[in-house]
């Protein structure tokens, strides 16, 4: 039974899930969600009155929320690359730290992308100054964390590094990580060097030009 996986290359959670399913090469059925393909959206409002992205549909099983996703495919589909570890005590650090990018890194860079696309009369500037503000305090224990990690826990790449990867990406493009933030900027390299992410990057490319707050020549 084909994987069906409804999303779009530049959506962050999207590719959060995606590098899950490049990591083990797992075939699925992209349901491209565009003005260009609009069944896919009518697909997506009957599967998830939320309409919110990634959704999986595996085998009748409906799975929304990216990290649930990944949750699932480890489970459904495991593959030689343990996205969760087999050891209980560092799942639960992978799990935190997942909430950790999904929270304090993804949802204010997501607050300032928002935010831009607002009508002028609609912005909210004190909303973006704290979702800034974080951003920067994020970054400050990023950088203490990741001393002495190649991954976001320990030397294994995980969910954590799946959640990690457009955080940081769209975080850095959004509100720059600080140059002396060095350990950070050296894990963000790392994951866009990793062969899964690379390859996100590159299925996002054609869509730069979305970037509300203009996407930087790099990366
Ligand atoms: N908590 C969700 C967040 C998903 C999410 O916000 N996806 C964005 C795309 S990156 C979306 O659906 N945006 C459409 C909208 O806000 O209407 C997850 O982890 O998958």
């Amino acid at each position: 039974m084909t994987l069906k996986f409804y999303g779009h290359p530049f959506s962050s959670y999207t590719q959060k899930a995606l590098i899950a399913l490049y990591e083990n090469d797992i075939p699925f059925e992209w349901h491209l969600l565009s003005d260009r393909n609009p069944e896919a959206g009518v697909e997506l409002a009957a599967l998830w009155p939320i309409q919110r992205f990634p959704v999986l549909v595996d085998d009748g099983r409906t799975v929304m929320e990216a990290t649930s996703i990944i949750e699932h495919l480890a489970v459904f589909h495991p593959g030689p690359v343990q996205l969760i570890p087999e050891d209980p005590r560092t799942a639960v650090e992978v799990r935190m730290m997942d909430r950790i990018f999904d929270n304090y890194v993804m949802t204010p860079q997501g607050k300032c992308v928002f935010d831009a696309i607002r009508a002028p009369e609609n912005r909210d500037a004190q909303g973006v100054a704290e979702a800034k503000a974080m951003l920067d305090t994020i970054y400050a224990w990023l950088d203490r964390k990741m001393v002495g990690h190649e991954w976001a826990v320990g030397n294994d790449f995980t969910l954590a590094d799946c959640a990690a990867a457009p955080a940081l990406l769209y975080a850095d493009w959004t509100h720059r990580i600080g140059a002396q933030f060095t350990t950070l900027h050296a894990y963000r390299n790392r994951l866009l060097a990793r062969p899964s992410y690379a390859r996100v990057v590159d299925d996002a490319r054609p869509f730069r030009g979305f970037f509300p707050l203009g996407a930087p020549d790099r990366d």
